[in-house]
């Protein structure tokens, strides 16, 4: 257990000596990471003052508008990566191929998978936002990594977190041994460690669902959402509640925080465009999977766990049900049925 208060460096090193043959690469690694979080928590917070709000008038590989800070936040994350050595290569939603560093770079030992801003259409209306990321280990002496080394069950992550930039900026972080989260205190400027060992309830009254998509859903997502909806005059016998921020970050926090379930499930009318779901797994299910897991928790598509699925692409996407053990158990029972 450690002091609560102690600064996110001092966790890291403290973490780094329970690995005797570590080398202190991802000590670093970890902690330019909160580097580039810090930036970006800097620039959510003056928005229209320095006009970086609205769109780029470009599209990413997913066809998606391009936010300004979609495009920026992708910089400030390559810029804190790329020149200190700990990387082999960058993957993000932001850019359509793997980002191999300029010949220049030392090569690392990480790869390191990243949403730089998700959610950023909450910009514009000053909605909490916030940054998600992997990593995994680099191929050995491989100069420039492909797709493929990214292509790596979620089960292979080193590390996993996020950074929420609501009222407080809190980086959330799990290597294996739980989660813990850390609270920007700017006065300092460091990270201080406010909870360890964050644990999910593993019963919940609160779903998190975009109900505009319910005529396209399948009969299990039907089944369970009704069955919530119609509260203690239906079969549950207990009233639900509903959230949903279109942030999957701060979807996560609740539930880390209070229980809940977040389900981003398949649809009929992905499904008629050719996508397999709306989330992207390497840069948004696999992390946020692995927390959740870590937290006790459960995280499937609805028909297998996320962690285990072998990615075919970069940007491949997934439906994802996760949270509250027994109730992500429940809905995934549904789609047995
Ligand atoms: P919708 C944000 O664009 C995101 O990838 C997740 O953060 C969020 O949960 C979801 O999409 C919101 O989707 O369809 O409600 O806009």
């Amino acid at each position: 257990m450690y002091k609560i208060g102690i600064t996110l460096t001092q966790y890291i090193i403290e973490e780094q000596r329970k690995t005797a043959q570590a080398s202190g690469e991802f000590t670093a690694l970890l902690n330019d990471i909160s580097v580039a979080c810090k930036k970006i928590s800097s620039l959510t917070r003056k928005g229209d003052l320095i006009g970086i709000l609205g769109s780029a008038g470009s599209a990413n590989v997913q066809g998606e508008e391009q936010k300004k800070m979609d495009v920026i936040t992708n910089e400030v994350f390559i810029e804190a990566l790329q020149n200190n050595g700990h990387v082999a290569a960058l993957a993000s939603e932001e850019m359509d191929e793997v980002y191999n560093l300029p010949e220049d770079r030392v090569r690392g030992n990480y790869l390191v998978t990243f949403d730089p801003l998700d959610g950023s259409s909450n910009m514009d209306v000053n909605v909490s936002v916030g940054t998600i990321f992997s990593i995994l280990h680099a191929p050995e002496g491989i100069l420039n990594p492909t797709a493929e080394d990214f292509c790596k069950e979620g089960t292979q992550q080193v590390a996993a977190g996020y950074c929420l930039y609501g009222p407080a900026t809190i980086l959330v972080l799990t290597t294996g041994h739980g989660v813990t989260m850390f609270t920007l205190d700017r006065d300092s400027g460091s990270f201080i460690l406010t909870r360890e060992n964050v644990q999910i309830p593993a019963d919940t009254r609160e779903f998190a669902i975009n109900m505009s998509n319910q005529r396209f859903w399948e009969a299990p997502v039907q089944r369970y959402i009704a069955e919530c909806v119609a509260g203690k005059e239906g079969v549950r016998g207990v009233d639900f509640n509903m959230r949903w921020v279109a942030s999957m970050v701060a979807e996560v926090h609740r539930i880390l925080t209070r229980g809940g379930i977040f389900m981003y499930p398949l649809d009929s009318k992905m499904q008629k465009s050719g996508k397999e779901g709306k989330l992207r797994l390497l840069y948004e299910a696999n992390p946020m999977s692995m927390i959740i897991e870590q937290a006790g928790g459960m995280s499937v598509t609805g028909y297998e766990r996320i962690l285990d699925m072998k990615p075919h692409s970069l940007h491949q996407r997934v439906p994802v049900i996760l949270g509250s053990k027994n109730e992500v158990e429940r809905v995934y029972s549904y789609h047995k049925a």
